[in-house]
């Protein structure tokens, strides 16, 4: 096994990785910025070295820096959490040549999982379901109409390089779609450089499932079972569970052997992520693979047993999996809520500031993931998200109790969050009962109109300027298109103000 590694991230998913390490005798060296000189994960590490200043792209993201440190300190190979270099098929092929290890799949695997093209012309030949929808760029407008027009609207138009809802438009009607595919493919060139876009039929109330594989190099590709993502906010997940309550043993078997194949038709290696679209009757959806060890892991190494960073650390090395999947069985149900710094009863506005307080819970069944202390100010560069609270329990029922406890435990003053969120979920029928999609916040959350809101100018300005600082968060403050909640959120704004200014 490797004897020294370095974690390319910060925040809690360096802690997480790093507490693998010491698990099992592996030396770390962390990487800090300038704003992270106290941060949690630069004491945990066995050393630690200073990259930059607090912009990521000065520190976090500076490939070449990362590269030095490991020569270095010896530092045989880099773990790179999620954001940041994690999904970097450039940053994997430096790696490469410089003789490390990148703990996670190859380049080229990134590469085909970071276009959807690409990725659904791959997985269409092992037999995996695509929404119905053209799987190649559009080259030409009025050819497209047609195209869209024969799928039937609602149609989706979506930008190749996307992911995470950016780039996405929803079309409901022929007058409609050629304007919108133009806006489509600026947004898309703009944002990513690249203004392929591809057509979908438009998926009403979708589940968001996710299935967790983990592959080694010698050809073993296993499905840990799925994760329920449903209750989102601008792409950005906050409940997650496994398993799910929508799925059958059926449906479960057939979506996990659809997964496998996704790994399969990129020789995938490491811990990935394959999303699919859940319909109402059954049918499902490739949407994307995600080539990372995802932020909701937990929750799959609750229900499984298993370490998912110790598994990704012995493929990595050239060791195969521990398991095979005829011994891999869901024990109980997992619950993960993501503790935010954000205002849940103004809309999931960032909140910057200083934790006075900090006190986390404890107990059967509980676990925390955190990166957080008492007196701690959040630096406003990065991401927002302080900490993932996870319970287990023997049953789903026996879980949101755990987690109502445990929000209930969970103590931080100076700072909103998104705990009351939590506890709303939690004590909410729909959720109670498991019936949820993706629309599960536009239809049932509405705090907002129990307070005084700030104007859409103040909104804009704060969005604006907090677009450009988390380079993670990003996506969700743009103004992401091809959604009906951003015309339901427009439409409380005017009516909050209204109400009451
Ligand atoms: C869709 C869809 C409906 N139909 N595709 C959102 C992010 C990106 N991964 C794909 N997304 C969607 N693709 C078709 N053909 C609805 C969404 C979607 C969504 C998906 C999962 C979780 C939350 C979502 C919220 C809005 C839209």
């Amino acid at each position: 096994m490797f004897s020294k590694i370095l974690i390319a991230n910060r925040g809690e998913i360096a802690i997480r990785v790093m507490r693998t390490c010491r698990e099992m005798g592996i030396k770390t060296v962390a990487v800090y910025s300038e704003a992270d000189v106290m941060a949690r994960h630069v004491r945990y590490a066995d050393e630690a070295y200073c990259i930059g200043p607090a912009a990521s792209s000065e520190s976090y993201l500076k490939m070449d820096t990362i590269i030095e440190v490991c020569n270095k300190t010896g530092a045989q190979a880099v773990h790179p959490g999620y954001g940041f270099l994690s999904e970097n098929a450039v940053f994997a092929r430096k790696l490469q040549d410089n003789g490390i290890v990148l703990i996670g799949p190859t380049p080229e695997a990134m590469e085909i999982m970071g276009s959807k093209i690409a990725s659904k012309q791959a997985v269409e030949k092992f037999g995996v379901p695509l929404v119905p929808g053209i799987n190649e760029a559009i080259v030409d407008a009025d050819e497209a109409l047609q195209v869209a027009i024969d799928i039937g609207f609602p149609v989706l138009i979506k930008a190749s390089a996307g992911g995470g809802g950016k780039g996405m438009r929803a079309v409901y009607q022929k007058e409609e779609f050629l304007s919108a595919l133009v806006a489509a493919q600026n947004e898309a060139r703009s944002a990513f450089g690249d203004d392929s876009v591809f057509i979908e039929k438009y998926v009403g109330n979708p589940r968001h499932i996710e299935f967790q594989i983990m592959a080694d190099t010698f050809g073993n590709v296993c499905h840990l079972f799925e994760r329920e993502c449903s209750i989102q906010r601008r792409h950005q997940k906050l409940v997650e569970e496994a398993p799910s309550v929508a799925l059958t043993e059926e449906i479960r078997a057939k979506m996990g052997e659809a997964a496998v194949n996704v790994a399969r038709a990129c020789n995938y290696t490491g811990a990935g992520t394959v999303e699919f679209l859940l319909g109402d009757n059954g049918s499902f959806y490739f949407l994307e693979m995600n080539t990372r060890l995802q932020v909701e892991h937990p929750v799959t190494e609750m229900i499984t047993g298993l370490d998912l960073v110790k598994e990704q650390l012995n493929v990595a090395f050239g060791l195969p999996l521990s398991f095979n999947q005829n011994e891999l069985t869901i024990n109980g149900h997992a619950i993960e809520l993501r503790v935010c710094a954000e205002n849940p009863f103004q809309q999931f506005l960032p909140n910057v500031g200083t934790v006075n307080t900090y006190l986390i819970p404890a107990g059967p069944g509980v676990r925390v993931d955190d990166c957080m202390e008492s007196n701690m100010e959040i630096p406003i560069y990065y991401d927002n998200m302080l900490a993932k609270l996870v319970v287990w329990g023997k049953d789903r029922n026996q879980a949101i109790a755990r987690m109502k406890r445990a929000i209930q435990e969970y103590i931080i003053t100076g700072i909103q969050t998104t705990l009351p969120f939590g506890e709303f979920v939690m004590s909410h029928p729909n959720f109670i009962s498991g019936d949820i999609d993706t629309h599960f916040i536009q239809n049932f959350y509405h705090p907002e109109s129990e307070f005084e809101s700030i104007t859409e100018e103040e909104l804009a300005l704060l969005a604006t300027g907090v677009a450009f600082l988390f380079e993670e968060t990003k996506s969700q403050l743009q103004n992401s298109v091809g959604e009906q909640n951003n015309q339901a959120e427009h439409s409380a704004w005017q009516t909050n103000r209204r109400s009451s200014r």
